[in-house]
C-alpha cells in the first residue's frame, strides 16, 4: 500500500479523500493556493504545500508545482479529485512518467473517453446501447443534412471535444440545419479549439441516468448501479437519486452487465461513470467520465461501499474484494448540492460563514469543508456542502431530506438551501416524475 498519498483537489472532496486516507493508516498531503491557506483540508491534512496564488491556473491545475509537491513531501501517489486535472490524459501520464502513481484510469482511457466519437464507437461495438447518429466526425452541412434525413428531425449537432453542453445545438428541422451546424462548429472552436463535430438524433425529454463501474488491474469489473441525475440547471446538477425513481432492478442489471461486459473488454481499470439518456424505456450511453463524480455518495449510501477506498487499493494493485453478487442494493438515497449562491439568481455569494450547523441523524451525511469563521473564496466552484440521505423507500428518504434541509443552518452567506426545501415539497418530483428539462421549468429558466 502507499506510504503517502497527495490530493490534487480542495474543498469537500479533498477531505472525503483524506477521511479514506486516514481509514487505510496512509498520510496525506494536502495542496492549496494562497486564498485556501485556512481551508479546512489544509487544516486536517498531514502535511501541506502552497502551490502558487488564488486562480486555478496558477496553483490547482499547476503542474509542475503539484509534482514538485510530491517530490519534496515524498507521496507515492496522487488522487486527483473531480474537475481541475482529474481528467488531464497528460497529467496523468507525467504523474506516472515521474514515477508516481495516478489514483484513476490509465491516460490511454481517459484519452479514449476525452473523444466522444471514440468513446461511443469503442461502447457501441461491444453492445452498449447508443442514440442513432453518425459514425463519426460530419465535415460539412451538406453531409449533416443527408445523415439528418436519414435519422429524422430533430437533431443535435455535438462537439467532438464537448461536455457542459457547450457547442451543442439543435435543428428542428432542415430549414435550422446549415446554421446550427456553422454554430456548433464555431462555439466548438472557441471553447475547445477543435471544431470537429458530430450529429444525434434529439432526444427531447429524457432522463439522465449514469451507472457507476469499477475495475481492477486483474480484469474484474463491477457495476455499482445508477444514479438519476435528471434535476440540472444550466448543467449544474443539484440533485442526485439512487436509484433512479424510473428505473426497475430488472432494468438496472442488464444495463450493468451490459456495461461491465464492454469495460471488461476494453480493459479499463479504477472507478468510470457512464452516461445515458433515458427516454420512452429505451437507454443510450452519450459519454464516459473516467473519474470519481461529485454524486459519488448517493451510490455508496445504497450499497454500502467506499469508492475512494477501493480506487486507493485497485491503484495500488489490489484486487476488488467483492464480485458482482456482492454487490446489494440497499434503500434509497438522495444527495443535495449546497452552492454558495442566491437560491434565485444563482448568483454566486461568496463570504464569510459566521454560524455553521450541520444536520445529524440517522440516515444523514454531510459531505462539507465548511466551519463557522471559513470565507467561502470567490476563486473556485461555488459548492459548499453535500447532504446526503439513506433510508429505506423514497418517501422516507424524502422526509428524511426535509428534516435534514430544516435543521442546516449556514449564516453569513445565501445557500441554496432553501431551494431543495422547494424542490422537496414539489409533487412531481415526489413522484418521481420528472426530465432533464424539469428544474428549469421549476425554477423559471
Ligand atoms: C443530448 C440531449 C438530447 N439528445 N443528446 C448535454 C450535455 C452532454 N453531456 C449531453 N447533453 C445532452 N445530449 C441527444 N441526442 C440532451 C442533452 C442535455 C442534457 C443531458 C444530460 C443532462 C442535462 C442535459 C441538459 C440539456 C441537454
Amino acid at each position: 500500500m502507499f506510504q503517502k498519498i497527495l490530493i490534487a483537489n480542495r474543498g469537500e472532496i479533498a477531505l472525503r479523500i483524506q477521511r479514506a486516507c486516514r481509514e487505510l493508516g496512509i498520510p496525506t498531503v494536502a495542496v492549496h493556493s494562497t486564498a485556501d491557506a485556512e481551508a479546512m483540508h489544509v487544516r486536517l491534512a498531514d502535511e501541506s504545500v502552497c502551490i502558487g496564488p488564488p486562480a486555478a491556473k496558477d496553483s490547482y491545475l499547476n503542474i509542475p508545482a503539484i509534482l514538485s509537491a510530491a517530490a519534496i513531501t515524498g507521496a507515492e501517489a496522487i488522487h486527483p479529485g473531480y474537475g481541475f486535472l482529474a481528467e488531464h490524459a497528460g497529467f496523468a501520464d507525467m504523474v506516472e512518467a515521474h514515477g508516481l502513481t495516478f489514483i484513476g484510469p490509465s491516460a490511454a482511457h481517459i484519452r479514449m473517453m476525452g473523444d466522444k466519437i471514440a468513446a461511443k464507437a469503442a461502447m457501441g461495438k461491444l453492445g452498449v446501447p447508443l442514440v442513432p447518429g453518425s459514425d463519426g466526425v460530419v465535415p460539412d452541412a451538406a453531409k449533416a443534412r443527408k445523415l439528418a434525413e436519414r435519422i429524422g428531425y430533430p437533431v443535435l449537432i455535438k462537439a467532438v471535444a464537448g461536455g457542459g453542453g457547450r457547442g451543442m445545438k439543435v435543428a428542428r428541422d432542415a430549414g435550422e440545419l446549415d446554421e446550427a451546424f456553422t454554430v456548433a462548429r464555431t462555439e466548438a472552436r472557441a471553447a475547445f479549439g477543435n471544431d470537429a463535430v458530430y450529429l444525434e438524433k434529439y432526444l427531447d425529454h429524457p432522463r439522465h441516468i449514469e451507472l457507476q463501474v469499477f475495475a481492477d488491474a486483474h480484469g474484474s469489473v463491477v457495476h455499482f448501479g445508477e444514479r438519476d441525475c435528471s434535476l440540472q440547471r444550466r448543467h449544474q446538477k443539484l440533485l442526485e437519486e439512487a436509484g433512479s425513481p424510473a428505473l426497475t432492478a430488472r432494468e438496472r442489471a442488464a444495463l450493468g452487465e451490459t456495461a461491465v461486459n464492454a469495460l471488461a473488454q476494453v480493459g479499463y481499470r479504477n472507478a468510470g461513470t457512464l452516461e445515458f439518456l433515458y427516454q420512452d424505456g429505451q437507454f443510450a450511453f452519450i459519454e464516459m467520465n473516467t473519474r470519481l463524480q461529485v454524486e459519488h455518495p448517493v451510490t455508496e449510501m445504497v450499497c454500502g461501499v467506499d469508492l475512494v477506498r477501493e480506487q486507493i487499493r485497485v491503484a495500488a494493485g489490489a484486487p476488488l474484494g467483492f464480485t458482482q453478487s456482492d454487490v446489494v442494493f440497499s434503500g434509497h438515497a438522495i444527495e443535495c448540492r449546497i452552492t454558495a449562491e442566491d437560491p434565485v439568481t444563482f448568483a454566486p455569494t461568496p463570504g464569510r460563514v459566521t454560524a455553521y450547523h450541520a444536520p445529524g441523524g440517522l440516515g444523514v451525511r454531510v459531505d462539507s469543508a465548511l466551519y463557522a469563521g471559513y470565507f467561502v473564496p470567490p476563486y473556485y466552484d461555488s459548492l459548499v456542502a453535500k447532504l446526503i440521505v439513506h433510508a429505506p423507500t423514497r418517501g422516507d428518504a424524502i422526509n428524511r431530506l426535509r428534516r435534514a434541509l430544516d435543521e442546516f443552518a449556514v449564516v453569513g452567506i445565501q445557500t441554496t438551501i432553501p431551494l431543495h426545501r422547494r424542490i422537496v415539497d414539489d409533487g412531481a418530483f415526489q413522484a418521481g416524475e420528472y426530465s432533464i428539462h424539469w428544474l428549469e421549468g421549476f425554477v423559471g429558466g
